[in-house]
This record gives C-alpha cells, structure tokens and sequence, in this order.
C-alpha cells in the first residue's frame, strides 16, 4: 500500500495550529532553531529488514497480522515508515533472508519509495537449510578450515549482493565464542576470526567499509569472540582503515558507560557503525528511549562533540541504525517511537552550551556541568523535531495518522494475518 500525500496533507492540517502555538513556545526559548532544524531534516535512520515482523524470544514468536512476505514487502514497510517520518529512507538488508532475484527490479522500487541500501549483513550464527557444515561451533574462528572457508565465502557473497544494490559498508556480527571454559583456546580462537576477516577484508570494493559488531554474551554464555569494544577495536585496527568498530546499544554488560565507549572510539577514528535499541537487563532489543532517555541523550552528547571534533558529517560519517525486537507492539508503530527518540535525542544534543560546559568542565564546575545537561535534557523540543519532519512531508503526528488510516489493517487485508516476516 501506498500512503497518499493528501492525507498527511490534511492531517498536518487539522494539527497545525496546535503544532505552531507549541513551537513557537520552544523555538523562542532557544537558539540556533533553523540550524537544528536543518540538521534534523538531513538526519537518517536506517531500518533493518528484520524488525519489520515481530519479534520473539527462545521461548516463542506471537506474529502479528499482515508482516512483510518478501524483500519487495519489506521495503514496502520502510516505505511507509519513510513517508510518515521522512527520516527512514534506507534499510539494511540481512543475507540469506533477503537475497534479491531481481537486482534492477529491487533497486528500481526502491528508488520509487525514496529508499537507499544502508550496510548489508551477514549471517553465520545460523545453520541454512541445505548448507553442507555446521557453526555450532562457531564460523570464523572454528578450528575446522574448511568451516572457516564456508564462513568467509558467504561474506564475500554478500558483499557482491552489497555492492549490486549500492550499499557501501558490510556489518560483520559474530556469535562465536565458547560456552564453557576449557572449550577454546581464546588465542587461536581470535588468530582465526582475525585471518578469516583478513580475507574478507581483502573482497571489499574500494570505497567500502566492514563494521565489527560486538557483543557480550549471548548465543555463547562463556566467551564471546568479538565480546567487547577492546576486542573490535583491536580486529579494526589490525584489518586496515577500511575496518571500523560498530557499537550496539544492548551488547554490553549492565551499567557499561557506553557514552564514554562511543567517545574513545571516535576520538581513535574508529567508529562508524551504530545500532540503537534499549534495555533493562541486557540485550533486550527494546524500543530507543523506551527505558533509559537520559543515556541516550548522554551517548548523543558525545558522538555530536566527539564528531564536530573530527569534521565528520553528522548524517553521512556514521551508519545510523535501529537494531530492535517488538515482541508485543506493532512493528512499524514500534519503529516510529524508535526513530522520534533518536531525533529527540539528536536534536537535544544540538542544543547543549558546548563553550559553557567546557568551560565547566576546565574549571572543576561538576554541578555546573550536570546544570547545563540537565537543562538541555529537560526541555521538551518533541515541536522543533516535528517542524522538521512537517517541513519534509511527513506527518505531524506519525502514530496518530498510523492509527487513523488504519495502515495495519490495510496491509493485514493484503497480506494475510497470518504472515510470518523473516528474522530473528
Ligand atoms: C545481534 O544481536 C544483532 O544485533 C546483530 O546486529 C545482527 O546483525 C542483528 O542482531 C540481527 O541478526
Ligand atoms: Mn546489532
């Protein structure tokens, strides 16, 4: 289905004089609005083909009705999302999930739907129908050559499926590891991973990059082969400047500071691959800002100051990405609050006094510090993220027109209730 721009039209409409008398509040509360605003609008989130049905857990899946039946369907739904928000115009594709029969037909809908090609994953911590060796026990690192060669060739096929569609970056997640201690010698385990990625590495088309995602437990409970930041970090640097760590909000351990993590990286010119979800307990996949908003406008704080550092490019020098589950919302509203949270957060990282807290932080000022986050993170700017998104055509209200046009049943209609969408 197709969203009819008349309809946000009248929508927006019948929302607009509420919307102006709130933004006219806020905008003359702060400074630099249109600067914001225009860097709202340049902001993208990219949506992964796998959060459009909903999720499940290792005890059960409860589908929804009218999910995604083909890759053509999924960007469908990102489609949808990118017309309602204007701020999700790319999607990342998951191999073998989502191997395209058609190349010029796939990119020629996803054009149509505004849609880019964001970094392309692959999957070795799961067996495929057919496939002649197992990763039980790993893929990269496994002691077995031939399971390693299996492994790697699956990455450089990916890429190839990468690069037909114009994506520009490969996102390499592990589940290696060990479950119980003795299992592995840690050693080979990482000489493996690191050489098997060094042949991977060695496919990438020349303007590509390879993300290293980490994770800290989970499939594997005892060791994990790419468990933290440090270990990514020393996989990227040995693999060569086209290798950067890619950091997911849920793969650490509880109370990591991952605002400082996402600082030293980039400060190493390191980062460039991000994953947002939240959590309570560990990698809950929950939805962005559902559980701790102040984090994640702390991790803003740092990636803003740490890239204005650099000169990197807020919207194009780090691939953006919500990496979330929906085990008990519709998928696509689930995305929406995803999407509205990062660009609250992101804009309320715009705003802070850098000069005043830096020149709190040079004197030992650490209320005065807290005051200047505090304040900037206790101002509601939910009016200037909206003005952005109304100036680009998309919805004022995006869950309320979601609801009002009734977008699950008309897709449930077409679809079926009983669709099942591919991935985790
Ligand atoms: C692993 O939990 C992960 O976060 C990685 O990003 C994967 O690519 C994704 O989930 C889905 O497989
Ligand atoms: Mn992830």
């Amino acid at each position: 289905m197709k969203v009819e721009k008349n309809n946000i039209d009248s929508h927006n409409q019948s929302l607009l004089k509420e919307h102006q008398r709130k933004f006219d509040f806020v905008a003359a509360n702060i400074q630099n609005t249109e600067r914001v605003i225009q860097k709202l609008i340049d902001f993208n989130v990219a949506i992964p083909s796998w959060a459009l049905g909903t999720g499940g857990t290792r005890f059960g899946r409860f589908s929804g009705s009218g999910e995604p039946r083909s890759l053509e369907e999924k960007l469908e739904d990102v489609g949808l999302l990118h017309a309602l928000n204007q701020s999700s115009g790319s999607i990342s594709l998951h191999i073998p999930w989502d191997i395209p029969e058609n190349y010029v037909a796939i990119k020629s809908l996803a054009a149509q739907l505004g849609l880019k090609f964001d970094a392309i994953n692959s999957n070795t911590f799961q067996d495929q129908k057919n496939q002649p060796l197992s990763y039980k026990f790993g893929s990269l690192q496994n002691v077995n050559t031939a399971i390693r060669r299996q492994a790697i060739e699956h990455n450089i096929e990916v890429i190839k499926h990468g690069a037909e569609l114009g994506s520009k970056a490969l996102t390499v997640w592990l589940s290696d590891g060990s479950c119980f201690p003795g299992q592995l010698n840690f050693r080979k385990a990482f000489q493996n991973t690191l050489e098997s990625l060094q042949e991977i590495y060695a496919a990438l088309p020349n303007d590509w990059k390879v993300f290293i995602e980490y994770k800290a437990y989970e499939p594997n409970f005892y060791s994990m082969t790419v468990g933290d930041w440090g270990q990514s970090l020393l996989y990227t640097s040995k693999l060569g400047p086209k290798a950067f760590t890619l950091v997911d909000l849920g793969h650490h351990l509880p109370n990591a500071n991952i605002e400082q993590v996402v600082a030293l990286l980039l400060m190493e010119g390191k980062l460039a691959g991000f994953h947002f979800n939240d959590s309570k307990y560990g990698d809950d996949d929950l939805t962005v800002g559902s559980i701790k908003p102040y984090q994640l406008f702390l991790i803003f704080n740092e990636l803003v100051e740490g890239m204005d550092a650099r000169g990197m490019d807020h919207a194009k020098d780090l691939g953006w990405m919500i990496d979330a589950s929906h085990n008990v919302k519709d998928p696509l509203e689930d995305l929406l609050q995803s999407v509205e949270a990062i660009m609250i957060a992101y804009a309320q990282s715009l705003l802070v006094d850098r000069k005043k807290l830096d020149a709190s932080q040079d004197s030992n000022d650490v209320a005065g510090a807290q005051e200047i986050l505090q304040d900037t993170f206790r101002t509601d700017i939910r009016a200037i993220v909206a003005e952005a998104r109304l100036r680009s055509g998309g919805a004022l209200n995006h869950i309320q027109f979601f609801r009002e046009q009734k977008i699950r049943e008309q897709l449930t209609k077409e679809r079926g209730s009983k669709t099942v969408a591919t991935g985790l």
